[in-house]
């Protein structure tokens, strides 16, 4: 059956196609939900490889899948945000720093039934173990249906609907654990209708078209919606149904939903949640008693469905094989006025460009490599969860570490190029923060910023890079064939 652009758009599976068809999926037959599926999607993300669909998994129906090793290449991420396929490194992230300046949001439009409604379980019936759900890590504590989630809810006051993805553990047949940090726009929303005594109506989604999945994880502003965004990433509206029993919208594609209410958390016994292998590459974060707890009401899944799996694993095992959080903010240090900024980079990265960023600039006066390092390590995009910030000229490729350290190496004066700034905001993600450091009150981490440009005003004397020029490279490999 051929499909219109709209509903593949809308698809998971019209991706999955493609990957096919181009011989960059692997399917697999036969593995565990127990730790292999992880591991091979470890293994195979860090060669780089192929997307990899799972089948026949043990323990559960034949056809019931996790699609795993999404976004590890160049290639699928830029395919995946609408950008040339062939775009790589700086040139990818600066392509949509360019696209989400242009953001005109495409409302989502309600259709009547979806291919999500093939299958129906209601009260007795709702089983969240009937799905494939790995442990990713050998520490988890438990089993994670969600990882590219869809965590859908609706803010009582403004009606807004948000999409966050936010990691979620089984925790009995119809109780799953979403952990909704603070300050994140579902938990802000739950809040509102736990103030009033109300339970929080919440549908989540665990496999859905990919343009969902990018929005969902961006960081976007509260009164953009993630439905209209996601619209406008696949150029066409994306099509919801309403949920049966709270009237959330879903999408009407969706592989699996899961409908119900986080009661309020003083109402509950609220569980152990984690460990789970975070993405600055450790065990992290396990509670008990904190994160909120969902009783699930309905589960709707196509026929044979797909659990979409985005693991965090050890960098630079990425998610995502670009540092997205870097072009926003690359904006916010144009925003501040820092001038010829030419590209900005992070290593070990979430949704920010996280403890290790790099920026490259043109330098224009003395002072300017310092004024730099100083906005982003203090920009929204830069603070939270920020340590090291370097700053490099622009002939140096702040996507290539290893020009990175020579920059550091060859062009930093310690006693001028090193500033430590003690006590700034971060996440409390950051392995690094002592135990006796981390307080409910919040958390702080030193900035350690590098000069590592050409001091500016001895700069004409700085001795000359000994690699020959473009042009007589390019003449030599015409003139050789090499
Ligand atoms: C794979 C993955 C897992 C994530 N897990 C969580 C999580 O468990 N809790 C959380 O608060 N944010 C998590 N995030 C980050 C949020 O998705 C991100 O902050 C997003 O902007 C949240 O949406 P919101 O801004 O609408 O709240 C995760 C991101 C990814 C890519
Ligand atoms: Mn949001």
């Amino acid at each position: 059956m051929t499909q219109s652009k709209t509903n593949r758009a809308n698809d998971l599976r019209a991706f999955i196609e493609d990957l096919r068809t181009a011989g960059d999926l692997r399917e697999i037959s036969g593995a565990d939900w127990n730790l292999e599926i992880g591991a091979i999607t470890e293994l195979l993300g860090e060669e780089e490889g192929p997307a990899i669909l799972f089948d026949d998994i043990v323990g559960h129906p034949a056809g019931y899948r996790v699609f795993s090793n999404v976004l590890r290449t160049h290639r699928r991420t830029a395919s995946s945000l609408g950008l040339a396929p062939e775009l790589s490194g700086v040139a990818l992230l600066n392509a949509w720093r360019k696209r989400i300046k242009e953001m005109a949001p495409i409302a989502p439009v309600t259709v009547k039934d979806g291919p999500v409604f093939e299958n129906r379980l209601e009260g007795g019936e709702v089983d969240l173990g009937r799905f494939p759900a790995p442990v990713w890590h050998e520490q988890d504590g438990g089993r994670y249906l969600g990882t590219g989630s869809a965590v859908i809810t609706r803010d009582p006051d403004t009606g807004a609907v948000n999409i966050g993805t936010y990691r979620c553990m089984v925790q009995g047949k119809d109780t799953i654990s979403v952990k909704m940090n603070k300050g994140k726009h579902g938990r802000i929303a739950m809040d509102k209708y736990h103030a009033k005594g109300a339970p929080c109506p919440v549908a989540i989604g665990f496999g859905q078209a990919l343009p969902i999945f990018m929005v969902s994880q961006m960081p976007l502003a509260p009164d953009q919606q993630e439905y209209g965004v996601a619209g406008w990433l696949q150029g066409s509206p994306v099509e919801v149904v309403e949920s049966p029993i709270h009237g959330l919208p879903i999408p009407a594609a969706a592989e699996i939903v899961i409908e119900g209410v986080v009661p309020p958390l003083d109402q509950t016994e609220l569980p152990k949640e984690g460990p789970f292998g975070e993405w600055p590459g450790y065990f992290a974060d396990t509670t008990v008693g904190e994160v909120p707890l969902m009783t699930v009401q309905a589960i709707y899944h196509r026929n044979d469905p797909i659990i979409l799996g985005v693991p965090p694993l050890k960098p630079p095992n990425n998610y995502v094989s670009v540092p997205l959080g870097a072009a926003q903010l690359w904006d916010q240090m144009e925003s501040a006025g820092i001038p010829d900024v030419t590209g900005v980079w992070g290593y070990v990265y979430g949704s920010q460009s996280g403890p290790f960023t790099v920026v490259s600039i043109t330098q224009r006066y003395a002072g300017h490599a310092k004024q730099a390092a100083m906005a982003a390590a203090s920009a929204r995009s830069g603070a939270y969860g920020g340590k090291f910030v370097v700053v490099v000229d622009d002939d140096i490729d702040v996507s290539k570490i290893d020009e990175v350290i020579w920059a550091i190496a060859t062009r930093c004066n310690p006693r001028d190029g090193l500033d430590k700034i003690r006590g700034v905001w971060t996440s409390p993600a950051d392995p690094a923060i002592a135990p006796d450091d981390r307080s409910p009150h919040g958390y702080t981490m030193d900035r350690v910023l590098i000069d590592a440009c050409r001091p500016y005003r001895w700069r004409d004397e700085f001795p000359a890079v000994n690699v020959f020029s473009d042009s007589y490279r390019a003449k030599m490999r015409k003139k050789w064939g090499i």
